[in-house]
């Protein structure tokens, strides 16, 4: 029988197939983001900043460049714009093979670029963030002054949404924004300028909030608060917002939730801004992944010394009336939430020990908080395990390690008033009296069974302590 290729098949079936295999799979597909901007060689801002967010968001950045600006952290010393022809050039060469789902606009100078770039655009479909960019967070002009007007009347009326911050806003309605009735003032005064939907970034009217207003379609005003981090000002924040919300918008989420989703991801961004230079801390559009990658390791790293620690000979008999945890923590970790413990504890069973249950974020209390007393002090001993206190037991650990103590029943009343802050007062004492201990042991208090707690820089490592008490016990 003959092989129906699709080779064989007529043209206007193969552009019908190709057509429905479009429509099936194309909430599965890669989507795909253009970002229309300045070019930031420090890298905090402008295109670089958009390629990471687009990237850490799962979706294939592209760029047109409009201009080229010479910068790092403390100020913008040269700008250089690109031809319209140029510019013109790199998005035609992108729409005519890539379409984006999304498109956002950054950093348009002049009136050349404005009238270049809204002239591409004004017949696509395709949904536009438009981020008015007037200032470097430096202080640097990024839109000329006598550009203003065409970015109001060229680029404005063309923008899918659009995302001031509070200054930016008080320039595009043209008034002053002192409370937040003046941010919805300054909201519906930009929508009828022609944006689709506005959002005004950062309105810093109560000291622990930050709040965006968001104007959309229906005309409906929606309030995003954030906890304000505690950082003077970011190079690059408006930049991830803009692209974030880009990138929601290329995988098809609702605006608002685009809107709502950006905001989480930039507060993340902020939270984790690192110092690359001398001036302004930059964001960290990558923090997201990062942190998700380091939960991954962590969490594999536990599963193996848990299975290791479990296995080894006779470990049942170090375990615990209340049972033995094994911990280990994220870097720079400052609660147990960050820390991943076994939930349910490692469990003696007869003559063998089993975890009880899976290894989570969270499951351990005691252990947990432990180490993270001990890493406020030295942050690289991230993991933990505690077993059964005996003379005879000390004795070994005594000759194996460096070994420190606290007294519970030193305890002050008030400490030991205060849910969960024994355990970080003990390792306090005891690292104070021996900073270099690997072993915390203390002999116990009324209703309180006494314990030995094992410190490492991996589960592995405090497995291979294990090990040798074991060895030495026996
Ligand atoms: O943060 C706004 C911004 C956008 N684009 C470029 C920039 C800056 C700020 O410095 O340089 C190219």
């Amino acid at each position: 029988m003959p092989v129906l290729r699709q080779a064989h098949l007529p043209v206007q079936l193969r552009s019908l197939e190709r057509l429905i295999r479009a429509i099936i799979f194309y909430d599965f597909a890669l989507k795909v983001a253009l970002s229309i901007a300045g070019s930031d060689s420090g890298a905090g801002a402008g295109v670089q900043a958009d390629i990471k967010t687009f990237s850490a968001l799962g979706v294939y950045g592209c760029t047109a460049i409009t201009a080229i600006t010479a910068q790092n952290t403390r100020r913008v010393s040269k700008i250089l714009e690109v031809s319209p022809s140029m510019i013109s050039e790199q998005v035609r060469s992108i729409l005519s093979d890539m379409s984006p789902d999304a498109i956002k606009v950054g950093m348009v100078y002049s009136t050349a670029t404005i009238k270049t770039v809204s002239g591409l655009l004004k017949r696509s479909r395709i949904p536009v963030v438009l981020d008015p960019i007037f200032a470097a967070g430096t202080g640097a002009k990024l839109l000329l002054d006598d550009a203003f007007e065409s970015f109001v009347s060229d680029l404005v009326p063309i923008s899918t949404l659009i995302t001031p911050n509070r200054y930016e806003a008080e320039k595009l309605a043209g008034m002053k924004i002192k409370t937040e009735a003046h941010v919805i003032e300054a909201v519906r005064k930009i929508k009828r300028l022609g944006a689709k939907n506005v959002i005004v970034k950062g309105g810093h009217f109560e000291r622990t909030q930050v709040t965006d207003f968001l104007l959309d379609s229906r005309s409906r005003v929606t309030r995003m608060a954030n906890p304000r981090v505690k950082i003077n000002e970011s190079h690059g924040s408006g930049c991830n917002f803009s692209a974030a919300a880009t990138a929601y918008l290329a995988r098809g989420e609702p605006l608002i939730d685009s809107c709502m989703k950006a905001n989480e991801y930039v507060h993340n961004a902020i939270t984790n801004a690192v110092n690359v230079g001398r001036g302004l801390p930059v964001t960290n559009p990558l923090s997201a992944i990062y942190q998700d990658a380091s939960r991954y390791h962590t969490i594999a790293e536990l599963q193996r010394g848990v299975e290791k620690i479990s296995a080894l000979d006779k470990f049942y008999s170090l375990i615990p009336e209340t049972q033995t945890n094994f911990a280990y923590a994220l870097p720079e970790a400052s609660g147990i939430t960050e820390v991943a413990g076994v939930r349910g504890r490692i469990v003696k069973i007869g003559n063998s020990a089993a975890p009880a249950s899976y290894i989570e974020f969270g499951a351990s209390k005691h252990v947990a908080s432990a180490l993270v007393a001990y890493m406020s002090i030295n942050p690289g001993m991230r993991s933990a395990v505690n077993i059964k206190f005996e003379d005879a037991l000390m004795k070994v650990c005594k000759s194996l390690f460096e070994v420190s103590s606290y007294d519970r029943k030193k305890e002050p009343g008030k400490i030991k008033r205060k849910e969960g802050s024994s355990i970080a007062w003990g390792v306090g004492q005891a690292l104070s009296r021996n900073p270099n201990a690997e072993i915390i042991y203390h002999r116990g208090d009324i209703g309180k069974e006494p314990m030995i707690m094992v410190f490492g820089k991996t589960p592995g490592e405090v497995v291979v302590k294990i090990k040798s008490i074991l060895k030495n016990y026996q």
